[in-house]
């Protein structure tokens, strides 16, 4: 079975929100034609609770971007951003989200920053995404969504983990860094991701 795993499809992440990406937006149309290739599709949103340790304006005197020591681990600190029950936090509302089964919210606790749709930073909690796919028996999972480079990123390399088969499709996603993203992508196809186009599907 093929699963479409839409990643982070907020308006936080387009163009006008609060850690925009350039053209995210793009993306909309682009898995609206191809949801209909998949027996099933779920989503992720990131959701974080206000005043957020990964966001700067929780850290004194630091700003957006700056990197941190945080418990032991690397954080960027973000604006803030996908704010529980804010506009920039809701899924756009041109994405169809009528074929969508499931959503998976990450980013809760207010001490660790969540980029994978899998488990948190640490590695200490994980959403039940892994179990869920694993009981519809879903083996091969297709990778779209925001950011490219940031949690598109960190849910394919739990996915790789988790044994799925993994494809991403390019023109389905944006990074916020461009050339984070390139180096990405030949380590993910070294380790077996296909990278594909939507018309390929
Ligand atoms: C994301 C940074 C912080 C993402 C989420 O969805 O890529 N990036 N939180
Ligand atoms: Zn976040």
């Amino acid at each position: 079975m093929k699963t479409l795993v839409i990643v982070d499809a907020q308006y936080d992440f387009m163009p006008g929100g609060a850690l925009e990406i350039k053209e995210g937006d793009k993306i909309v149309p682009v898995i609206n034609q191809i949801q209909d290739k998949f027996e099933l599709v779920v989503a992720t949103q990131d959701w974080h609770p206000k005043g957020h340790s990964s966001f700067a304006s929780s850290h004194e005197g630091k700003n957006a971007f700056e990197k941190i020591d945080w418990r032991g681990m690397e954080q960027v600190l973000w604006p803030d951003h996908c704010v529980q029950g804010s506009k920039g936090a809701e899924i756009h509302a041109d994405l169809n989200t009528n074929a969508v089964e499931a959503i998976f919210r990450k980013g809760m606790n207010p001490k660790i920053d969540s980029y994978s749709g899998f488990y948190d930073n640490g590695h200490e909690k994980s959403t039940g995404l892994s179990g869920y796919l694993k009981e519809k028996n879903t083996k091969e999972l297709y990778f779209c969504g925001l950011a490219a480079d940031i949690c598109v990123y960190f849910t394919i390399k739990d996915a790789l983990k988790e044994g799925f088969k993994v494809n991403l499709i390019k023109d389905a996603t944006r990074p916020l860094d461009v050339n984070d993203f390139k180096d990405q992508q030949k380590e993910l196809s070294s380790r077996g991701v296909e990278i594909i186009e939507s018309n390929d599907l």
